[in-house]
């Protein structure tokens, strides 16, 4: 397993609609552990593989809270069969947009059908923070961020002060 470094905003491998896995493969199951030791390393509580700059339909969660015990997961080429009515507004932060925060409104619930690390097809219903983080991670797999979320004018801002941290963060050639 491996830490790899995780996609800063904004970048076009963020913007891209990743494609389906074919086979829960060798290569597969050691992306999506490379994803678990990537989010656990960042303390996040999911991560999808664009992030890492992967443009493939995995994602990893846990929504354990501290102290809990780890509850690792990993859902292979998700899709929602059926969301509540209800929504629930949440502040979202996301590793891609570090220290920014937002509020999202999203379903408060969700089924969500998916292939496990073994290849088994699962469905699972989904509510409070899992089912937000699972809608957030299933949003980077179609290229949508939380800025995406957000009005155009905080979208701006946000990624105009992220494009200058990049930047300055940049070694200088000599
Ligand atoms: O670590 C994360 N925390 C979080 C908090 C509220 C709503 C969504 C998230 S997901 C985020 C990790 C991340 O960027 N996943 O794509
Ligand atoms: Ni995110």
């Amino acid at each position: 397993m491996a830490v790899r470094p995780i996609l800063i905003a904004p970048d076009p491998r963020l913007k891209v609609v990743c494609t389906p896995v074919e086979r829960v493969d060798g290569d597969v199951r050691r992306l999506a552990d490379d994803m678990l030791e990537t989010m656990y390393a960042s303390e996040g509580i999911g991560l999808a593989a664009p992030q890492i700059g992967v443009s493939r339909r995995v994602i990893v969660a846990d929504c354990a809270r501290t102290g809990e015990k780890p509850a690792p997961m990993v859902l292979i080429n998700p899709t929602i069969t059926w969301e509540s009515e209800d929504e629930v507004s949440a502040s979202e932060g996301c590793l891609s947009f570090p220290e920014y925060f937002g509020d999202v409104a999203r379903p408060a619930s969700v089924k969500v059908r998916y292939l496990d690390r073994d290849g088994r097809s699962q469905e699972i219903e989904a509510k409070n923070l899992l089912a937000v983080c699972i809608q957030h991670e299933m949003d980077h797999l179609d290229g949508v961020l939380l800025v995406d979320h957000l009005s155009a004018l905080k979208r701006r801002i946000i990624l105009r002060k992220l494009t200058k941290m990049k930047r300055a963060q940049e070694p200088v050639a000599v």
